[in-house]
């Protein structure tokens, strides 16, 4: 190694140690001390009016405790619900409601295609790729949320 490239090494490592000191592990700990729950990566199926809908999105508890994820609703439906895919005993996939599930501190709960989602039942007005669509989320602990999702044939 020249003199040059070990002064630069010399220069350079504080630097590095500076950037690892602000790694994702700490950043989530100071997110869990501040206590959110993080909704991200949602969107919702386009539906016709009177039809169904799905809702799928991250939700990742940042808290320090356990929260439950209650009940949702959506001013674009009559009724909402929390489902689980599943396979059926002829093999078809089907779906059933959750009543409620319980989030750990630190764990993330996944909606997504072919597994939980949430059912937007008889939706007021067809929903069409490029509109957005209000759902409310319940939280046990941390009380009621309100997300924003865009509506797109496909992630
Ligand atoms: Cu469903």
């Amino acid at each position: 190694m020249s003199l040059y490239r070990y002064l630069l090494l010399i220069l350079v490592s504080p630097l590095l140690l500076l950037w690892g000191c602000g790694s994702s592990e700490s950043n989530e700990k100071e997110d869990i001390a501040a206590g959110t729950i993080e909704l991200a990566d949602g969107w919702a199926r386009p539906g016709a009016e009177g039809m169904m809908s799905a809702v799928y999105l991250t939700i990742r508890n940042k808290t320090a405790y356990p929260d439950t994820l209650a009940g949702v609703s959506s001013d674009a439906a009559r009724k909402a619900e929390v489902h689980e895919s599943y396979k059926g005993e002829n093999g078809m996939s089907a779906m059933r409601p959750v009543p409620s599930r319980v989030i750990e501190s630190g764990d993330n709960l996944y909606l997504q295609p072919g597994g939980l989602h949430i059912m937007l039942i008889k939706l007021k007005e067809g929903l069409a790729a490029g509109d957005s669509v209000n759902v409310l989320l319940e939280f046990r602990r941390t009380g009621t949320r309100n997300i924003r999702l865009p509506v797109q044939a496909q992630r």
